[in-house]
């Protein structure tokens, strides 16, 4: 944080079908003021939707940044940038009921490898590695397929799919309306 005092920005969250969210995010070259300014609110904005993860192409910011809290306590926020992940057995995978704030109320069965390895820079820009299990693993991977323009729902049947925007674009409209 760069001063107690400044007031966090809830951020609006982008939701399918936006087209918006099909961006392919860039590097951060440097990591600024701006950047940290950012990621503060990213924070503040996850823990006020209760999501246990967001990427900043979900808040219109197209720069590979992803902030991921999965305690109990939602105390523990992780600042991932410029993430790279590594899949270190591909044959090794398993399925998570996800869901994402950007396609609100809808939840599927996704498989994702399991054992994957992540080098990243945190907020302070220092280079760091790790080896995630369990629900991070599978957040860092719903994640990442954020910032290249990759939704929860491209892996379900295009039926499906259909089905989820239609919902949502009828709920959007009713919210323009009301
Ligand atoms: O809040 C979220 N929960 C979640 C549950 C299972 C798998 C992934 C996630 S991430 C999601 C927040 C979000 O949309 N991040 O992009
Ligand atoms: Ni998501």
């Amino acid at each position: 944080m760069q001063s107690k005092f400044i007031k966090m920005k809830l951020l609006k969250i982008l939701e399918f079908p936006d087209p918006r969210l099909r961006t392919k995010a860039k590097p951060v070259e440097k990591v600024t003021n701006v950047h940290k300014e950012l990621i503060d609110n990213m924070i503040h904005t996850m823990y006020e939707s209760k999501g246990i993860g967001l990427a900043a192409t979900q808040v219109d910011f197209h720069e590979r940044i992803l902030v991921i809290d999965i305690s109990e306590e939602r105390d523990d926020p992780q600042v991932f940038i410029n993430p790279e992940v590594e899949i270190l057995n591909k044959d090794e995978k398993s399925g998570y009921e996800e869901g994402c704030l950007s396609v609100p109320g809808f939840y599927e069965e996704i498989i994702r490898p399991e054992k994957i390895k992540v080098t990243y820079l945190d907020r302070d820009g220092k280079k760091q590695t790790l080896m995630p299990e369990g629900l991070l693993a599978v957040v860092i991977q719903h994640e990442m397929d954020h910032l290249e323009g990759i939704l929860m729902v491209d892996y379900i049947s295009n039926i499906k799919r259909q089905r989820i925007k239609q919902k949502l674009q009828k709920s959007a409209k009713e919210k323009i309306a009301s």
